[in-house]
């Protein structure tokens, strides 16, 4: 669908193949083009705009995280970078409560045990997981994902707890019923569920480090759909190991698809592979996010998601 729509308005030079592009090919494709479509694996560093000459201008995000795009540098060439927010958010917020569950409720140990045969019948005391009803969600990061995640958890009874850059106005405070923590030390040693909801940028690194870490309860169940950059991920499974943590969710990995192979086979992560905003639906929605981009672009206007440095 969204292939044809652009077709028909742009010139498109399409990748061959859902493979990985390399630097050099990254490179010879900005060279020949007045607008790209990366994805967020396309890593687009400072070199390769200036390799790529003058014909560049503007790099159209198929995704909303741009920490893969030098936002600042293709800024300093004039190359505009744009990006596609907002289409993601009820999906990936979908996703959130669907790791939130499998892991508190055990669902992949109870199909695994299902797949192997083992069931033989109901017993009172088999399977039991931890009711998320009356728990602290602690959401990093209260962005659009954030507050439609904090919307779904109230809804299943949990208490909404956020750490952000900024507060909150207050009307949206009390319409999510979320307490702001200035403290992301403080909120995350009192939270039952942390959502990771922020972008990775240079001051969200490794946020979740080993000091946060112990920090925790260790009954703690930790979900990350955002950027595996945002969580020490050694650490992660140092703590998963030691009982410091009981839990996690993942769509999302520091080394991305090059996962610690730890984080395959302990008990209690339910470890997905980026799937957090894959709907049919919201394929198609980037997608049309994309073309309005380099639409509203082409007819001499700001792209409407513009990104500008330092914004995300
Ligand atoms: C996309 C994502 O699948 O939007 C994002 O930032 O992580 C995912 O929803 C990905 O960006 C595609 O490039």
């Amino acid at each position: 669908v969204v292939e044809t729509r652009m077709k028909e308005l742009f010139d498109v030079t399409l990748r061959e193949t859902d493979d990985k592009m390399t630097r050099e090919e990254l490179v010879a494709a900005m060279q020949r083009a007045d607008v790209l479509v990366p994805t967020l694996t396309d890593h687009i560093d400072a070199n390769m705009l200036a390799a790529a000459g003058n014909r560049l201008r503007l790099i159209a995000n198929f995704g909303a995280g741009v920490d893969h795009i030098d936002v600042a540098s293709a800024r300093s060439r004039n190359v505009l970078v744009a990006n596609t927010p907002g289409v993601v958010t009820e999906d990936t917020a979908d996703m959130v409560m669907s790791l939130i569950l499998a892991v508190t409720r055990r669902i992949p140990e109870g199909l695994a045990g299902m797949a192997r045969g083992d069931w033989q019948g109901f017993a009172p005391m088999a399977n039991l997981g931890g009711r998320i009803g009356g728990k602290r969600l602690g959401i990093i990061g209260m962005g659009r994902i954030g507050q439609a995640v904090a919307r779904r958890a109230a809804a299943f009874g949990m208490e909404i707890h956020y750490h952000n850059r900024r507060q909150l106005r207050p009307e949206t405070e009390a319409e999510l019923k979320a307490t702001f923590w200035d403290s992301l030390d403080q909120m995350v040693a009192r939270m039952d569920v942390i959502s990771v909801n922020c972008p990775h940028t240079p001051s969200t690194f490794h946020l979740l480090n080993a000091r946060r870490l112990k920090l925790m309860k260790p009954s703690v169940v930790i979900v990350n759909t955002s950027r595996g950059e945002v969580i020490d991920e050694n650490a992660l499974v140092r703590a998963l190991k030691a009982g410091e943590v009981a839990g996690a969710g993942l769509d999302v990995y520091e080394h991305g698809a090059n996962i610690n192979p730890a984080l395959r086979e302990l008990p209690h992560v339910v470890a997905l592979p980026h799937m957090g905003s894959a709907t049919r639906e919201g394929r198609i929605e980037m997608g049309e996010k994309v073309i309005l981009n380099i639409k509203t672009f082409a007819d001499g206007h700001r792209p409407p998601d513009l990104v500008v440095p330092g914004m995300l």
